[in-house]
């Protein structure tokens, strides 16, 4: 029990004097949920030990109360706003957040992407951050690893994103990797400045959705080791819809298979 106890306070230490943490978070008119997902992110972490975390959001041209919510929180946590005065898309945004968390941190610091839209529960955080700190350079939050769950997605977008799992397993097979699509990931900080540095303006040039998916397949070339952990997705939990285009993603997400693939573009 003792033992027990001085081990847990050894951990706490741990994380909080060797690992800083970035959360980077796209949003795109979040008003019903940012602030929902802030209160969370802001009472888990800490109970888990974790201190020493800064959240980055990434405002895209958001045309509701977004940022006037951003402002409120900012005012007391760690969080820091970039804006895009024009919508964007996922795919600058997302790639503007990581930019600005990998200048910001060193090599062994540990950057997060999540939804902003609180289907990503902050409670996973911790243990994709150990998953991090037992070798693996980038995890995926997963819906196809066993005792992962998924409340109040459509069957139909359930079976589209397990169709792009096969798809991505049988053309550009990663090892370690069967949610190519989710977008709440951990990386090691180093792997993101070296591919920054690698490939410059042309990492993350995607402007939608399969901005994530590129994610990996360019990651894939440079000896990243990635792992998974099961996730919980609760879509249940989204107020509004989805700001997916289910058909502009599919057809987008089918060129770059081919761009990857075949022309190896990267
Ligand atoms: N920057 C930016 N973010 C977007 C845009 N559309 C969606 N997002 C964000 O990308 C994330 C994924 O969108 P979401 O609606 O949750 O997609 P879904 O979970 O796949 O249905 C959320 O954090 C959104 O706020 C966009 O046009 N620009
Ligand atoms: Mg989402």
């Amino acid at each position: 029990m003792i033992a027990q106890f001085v081990q847990l306070e050894l951990n706490v230490f741990y994380v909080n004097m060797k690992n800083h943490l970035y959360i980077v978070l796209p949003a795109y008119n979040e008003e019903a949920n940012i602030g929902k997902l802030l209160d969370s992110i802001s009472c888990c972490l800490p109970d888990a030990g974790i201190d020493n975390y800064e959240i980055v959001v990434v405002n895209d041209g958001s045309v509701d109360r977004t940022m006037e919510i951003l402002k409120d929180y900012a005012q007391r946590l760690p969080l820091k706003i970039v804006q895009h005065e024009k919508n964007k898309g996922l795919g600058p945004t997302i790639r503007d957040g990581l930019l600005f968390a990998s200048e910001a941190a060193s090599d062994g610091d540990i950057i997060i992407t999540m939804d902003a839209d609180d289907t990503h529960t902050p409670g996973l955080v911790y243990r994709m951050v150990n998953t991090i700190r037992e070798g693996y350079d980038v995890v995926i939050a997963s819906r196809y690893r066993k005792g992962a769950r998924v409340y109040g997605l459509s069957c139909g977008r359930r079976l589209l994103s397990l169709m792009a799992s096969y798809i991505f397993r049988l053309l550009l097979p990663i090892k370690g990797v069967k949610d190519f699509t989710c977008g709440y990931r951990a990386y090691r900080a180093r792997v993101l400045k070296e591919a920054f540095a690698k490939y410059g303006d042309r990492f993350i040039d995607q402007q939608g959705f399969q901005a994530m998916v590129d994610i990996i397949l360019q990651l894939r070339s440079m000896n990243v080791i990635f792992g998974e952990v099961p996730f919980i997705l609760r879509y249940d939990m989204k107020q509004g819809t989805s700001k997916m285009n289910v058909k502009v993603t599919v057809m987008k997400t089918l060129k770059l298979i081919l761009k990857r693939k075949f022309a190896n573009k990267l």
